[in-house]
């Protein structure tokens, strides 16, 4: 589809559009988009620390100067925008489309209308339950082993403290029911709780990776459970809303308190959070795709191969280290 006929339709039929104005806004589109990679980018939401960072690692490197033209859409945790968003990119013509599945199922359809507009689509953080020629590849963290991970980490902990042996009631925050980063981290931390006949996980509830709904839920299991000696959330704005509850009831947290609290992510805000004594452990989950997703369009721009499944780095925090140095490191690179 050609660039004027998408500023026909984006500014209304030609000849009807108001004054000379919208003619030079579109001329000025023209001129921005040419000799640029056009980017579509649907992205889940600003729901969390994460996400947040998550968006500004492409926004740094998705620019005019690197040869990017980036349209941006925040589905503001809506499968439907996002549905909408992909829908309006093809339309648009673009070179390229981003996607971060907020579920895994529902896109079949329209990555079938992607492929038939040959519009590569890059899936990004979340997996997409479709046919592997639906997209070119998939960018992002290993959940399951974040989960398995986690559940090794308390193994050993609890060894270090003295209470391997003892009955431990355990709940845990969801994230995004049907999310890749929920399925993952559940079925991974799973794996090693079945070990264990002495760990009880008394209830799982989704809190949607946001902290109010994280401080209602735990708020609700500190009610229903007078015992809580473990939590499990699957992200930090979870986890940051627990605490809240957990310091409304009167109770303590992390690890001289009453409830060990094992969370996920590790943002800057959460790394704070370890070094003063609310969380226990945290289990990264690498924020920075941008430059990587980045990287990848130019290579195949370029007419080169990728591969399918691109997985990046991750670690894990916890108060044995050197925080206070880890937290300034983070900060550099998040501001470069
Ligand atoms: C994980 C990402 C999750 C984060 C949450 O890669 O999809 O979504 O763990 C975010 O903070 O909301």
């Amino acid at each position: 589809m050609t660039l004027s006929l998408i500023l026909a339709i984006g500014c209304g039929k030609q000849g009807n559009s108001p004054a000379s104005s919208v003619k030079s806004a579109a001329e000025a589109e023209t001129s921005a988009r040419q000799s640029k990679i056009v980017v579509g980018f649907s992205q889940v939401g600003s729901e969390s620390d994460w996400r947040r960072a998550n968006t500004a690692s492409y926004k740094k490197v998705f620019t005019d100067e690197n040869g990017f033209y980036l349209i941006y859409e925040d589905a503001q945790q809506k499968q439907e925008n996002q549905l909408k968003a992909v829908r309006n990119f093809i339309l648009q013509g673009v070179d390229y489309i981003i996607l971060d599945p907020i579920v895994e199922t529902g896109w079949e359809e329209v990555l079938k209308e992607a492929k038939k507009a040959n519009i590569p689509v890059i899936l990004v953080d979340r997996k997409a339950d479709v046919a592997p020629d639906l997209y070119t590849c998939w960018i992002g963290s290993d959940f399951y082993k974040e989960g398995v991970n986690a559940g090794k980490w308390l193994e050993n902990y609890l060894v270090k403290i003295g209470k391997d042996k003892e009955n431990l009631n355990i709940v845990s925050l969801q994230g995004t029911l049907g999310s890749t980063a929920q399925i993952g981290r559940t079925a991974g931390f799973d794996d090693i709780l079945k070990e264990h006949k002495n760990w009880h996980m008394l209830e799982r509830q989704t809190a949607d990776f946001t902290q109010a709904k994280g401080k209602e839920v735990m708020s609700e299991f500190l009610q229903k459970y007078p015992e809580i000696d473990i939590l499990i959330s699957e992200n930090d704005n979870m986890s940051f809303g627990a605490v809240e509850a957990i310091k409304a009831k009167g109770m303590t947290c992390g690890p001289n308190g009453d409830v060990m609290i094992i969370s996920y992510d590790g943002d800057i805000a959460a790394l704070n959070k370890l070094l003063y004594g609310d969380f226990n452990a945290i289990f990264e989950c690498n924020s920075q795709l941008g430059p990587v997703v980045a990287e990848v369009i130019k290579k195949l721009n370029a007419g080169a191969s990728v591969d399918k499944t691109i997985y990046v780095e991750e670690t894990y925090f916890d108060d044995t280290m050197e925080l206070s140095k880890i937290i300034q490191e983070r900060k550099k690179i998040l501001s470069n």
